[in-house]
C-alpha cells in the first residue's frame, strides 16, 4: 500500500503551486470602473458624440496597396496637443462639448490633465482595432491614459510583452479603464472582431501629449 499522507501531501504540494502561479500572474497597471456613468448619461454621451464629431475614415498602407482601417477615428485637443504616427502629422480638432465634458469628468476622477483625445467608432463587431501599445514619444515614459467606453461592449485584452499572459476585460458603455504606470511599457492591447457583435461602440482615449 502506498501511504496515503504523502499522496495528501503532494495534493497539497500541487495545490499551493497552482495558488502561487495564481497568485503570480502579471496584473497590469490599470483602474477600472465599470459602472462610471449612469446609463442614461452614457447613452446620451453616445448619440451626442456621434453626431458632433467629425468621423474620418482613415487609410493603412499594404504590401497590397492602402486599404480603410476597420473604424472611424478623431483627433481632438489643443492646439499644440499634435500627434504624429505612421510619419503623418495630425493637428487636433478643436473640443467638441460632450467630448469636453467627459474630459473635465475624466481628469476629476485621475487627478490628472489630457490636452487631447483619439475618438475610435467601432461600426460593428467586424470594426477592430490590432495588438500595439501607445508608446509615441510625446506620450512620456509612464503615461496615464483615460479609456472611456459608449455604446455596445467589446472585449479588450491586454497582454504581457514577457509572459504572454492576456488579461481581458469587458468595455460595457459607462465604463472608465486608466492605464497608467507601466501598462504601456510592459503591455499590448487590442480590440478584437467579434462579428456576432452587432451594435456600434464608441471609445475616447484621453492623452496629455507633450506640446510641441
Ligand atoms: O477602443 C479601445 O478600447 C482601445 C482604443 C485604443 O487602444 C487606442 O485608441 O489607442
Ligand atoms: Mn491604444
Amino acid at each position: 500500500m502506498h501511504s496515503s499522507a504523502s499522496d495528501a501531501r503532494s495534493y497539497q504540494a500541487t495545490g499551493n503551486l497552482i495558488t502561487d502561479l495564481f497568485d503570480n500572474l502579471p496584473t497590469p497597471d490599470v483602474d477600472w470602473y465599470p459602472d462610471w456613468l449612469a446609463p442614461k448619461a452614457a447613452a446620451q454621451a453616445l448619440q451626442l458624440i456621434s453626431d458632433e464629431v467629425a468621423w474620418r475614415q482613415d487609410t493603412m498602407g499594404t504590401p497590397a496597396g492602402r486599404v480603410p482601417l476597420p473604424r472611424l477615428a478623431a483627433w481632438q485637443g489643443e492646439p499644440d496637443a499634435v500627434y504624429i504616427y505612421s510619419g503623418i502629422r495630425n493637428d487636433p480638432q478643436p473640443w467638441t462639448s460632450a467630448v469636453a465634458e467627459l474630459k473635465a469628468a475624466a481628469e476629476a476622477v485621475c487627478k490628472t490633465r489630457f490636452n487631447s483625445v483619439l475618438l475610435n467608432r467601432y461600426r460593428s463587431g467586424t470594426d477592430s482595432m490590432g495588438w500595439h501599445a501607445d508608446r509615441e514619444p510625446e506620450l512620456g515614459k509612464q503615461p496615464v491614459i483615460a479609456s472611456v467606453s459608449l455604446g455596445v461592449a467589446r472585449t479588450f485584452d491586454l497582454r504581457h510583452n514577457r509572459s504572454g499572459v492576456i488579461q481581458s476585460y469587458s468595455l460595457k458603455g459607462g465604463s472608465l479603464l486608466v492605464m497608467k504606470d507601466d501598462t504601456q511599457a510592459e503591455w499590448r492591447h487590442r480590440v478584437p472582431k467579434e462579428p456576432r457583435v452587432a451594435g456600434e461602440r464608441i471609445n475616447l482615449t484621453f492623452r496629455w501629449v507633450t506640446p510641441r
